[in-house]
């Protein structure tokens, strides 16, 4: 049995599976994630999340292709691109790579000393950047990435406890696609983390366990820890505190994160739209090959 406090539930492990089939059908369509036909580029770290999001698009009939970005953080890479090839060998899925030492001459620990900037900062930056290249190259319409109601509401914490307008303004499990844009999803804002780790056991999904070793003093995950205590006294309280933000407050706050897309223009270094000069990434990659 998997109980899931949250709904007040307790499932067997076919009932479980189609719970989760349930939830993501419901924010895919409560939110117009996906439209019919729509090729989808999931990004997949071979973690459990991700894998578990691909095998639900697959198994619900998408057209779902991943894509694994190597970001030269040593051994874990080369642990996740395992997991993440064996998956896609199991279930005959179309897996593309992207080196990013091989093929961009950086690796993350590299771009984030040369950039000044926090390792997972200069991660999320390039992986922003190069899922939704390689969506528009590929033509894919639609990028799926696997966060879930844990990563959300440990965001949201994080944007609230600073007043982070900005940020607040962009947080939605949709971001709407545009000319240089791919539309940008997440399936699985209504499963918490416990429940895609169930998902993948339930369904034999062999997923890297192991943290990203640059995760160590990440405040998301202090944010994690600080709001479990709380669910585990008052279940429920992630999932009111997410989607009420998203029903009560993102309406306050999207309009001016949506007019800063206005002074969008294509980045001369690679053509993806920026507001700054050259866009961030090309920034990032001259600092660290430098
Ligand atoms: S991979 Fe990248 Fe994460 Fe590692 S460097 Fe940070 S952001 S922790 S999801
Ligand atoms: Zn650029």
């Amino acid at each position: 049995m998997v109980d899931v406090p949250r709904h007040n539930a307790a499932f067997c492990g076919d009932c479980f599976v189609r719970h989760c089939h349930d939830q993501v059908e419901r924010a895919i369509h409560h939110f117009r994630m996906i439209r019919p036909g729509e090729r989808v580029l999931v990004a997949v770290s071979g973690g459990k999340d991700s894998l578990a999001l691909w095998d639900l698009l697959l198994d619900s009939g998408y057209e779902a292709d991943g894509l694994y970005l190597g970001l030269g953080i040593g051994g874990y890479s080369d642990d996740s691109a395992g997991y993440a090839e064996r998956f896609a060998k199991r279930r005959g899925a179309a897996l593309r790579v992207v080196d990013l030492p091989a093929e961009l001459g950086f690796d993350i620990p590299t771009g984030a000393s040369a950039a000044h900037r926090a390792p997972c900062s200069a991660c999320g930056l390039s992986k922003r950047h190069l899922f939704n290249a390689a969506a528009v190259e590929g033509g894919y319409p639609v990028v799926a990435t696997g966060h879930n109601l844990d990563d959300e509401v440990a965001v949201l914490l994080g944007n609230v406890l600073r007043w982070d307008l900005g940020y607040l303004g962009r947080q939605q499990p949709v971001l709407p696609g545009g000319d240089g844009f791919a539309r940008k999803v997440k399936p699985l804002v209504r499963l918490g983390e416990r429940e895609t780790a169930a998902y993948c056991v339930l369904r034999g999904i062999d997923y890297v366990v192991e943290e990203c070793p640059m995760a160590a003093g990440n405040r998301h995950l202090r944010y994690k820890e600080a709001v479990n205590g709380i669910e585990e006294r008052s279940p429920g309280t992630k999932a009111a505190f997410y989607f009420g933000f998203l029903e009560r407050i993102a309406p306050l706050v999207t309009p001016a994160a949506e007019a800063e897309r206005e002074g969008l223009h294509p980045c001369p270094g690679c053509g993806s739209p920026t507001v700054a000069g050259v866009c961030a990434f090309c920034r990032l990659a001259e600092a660290a090959r430098r």
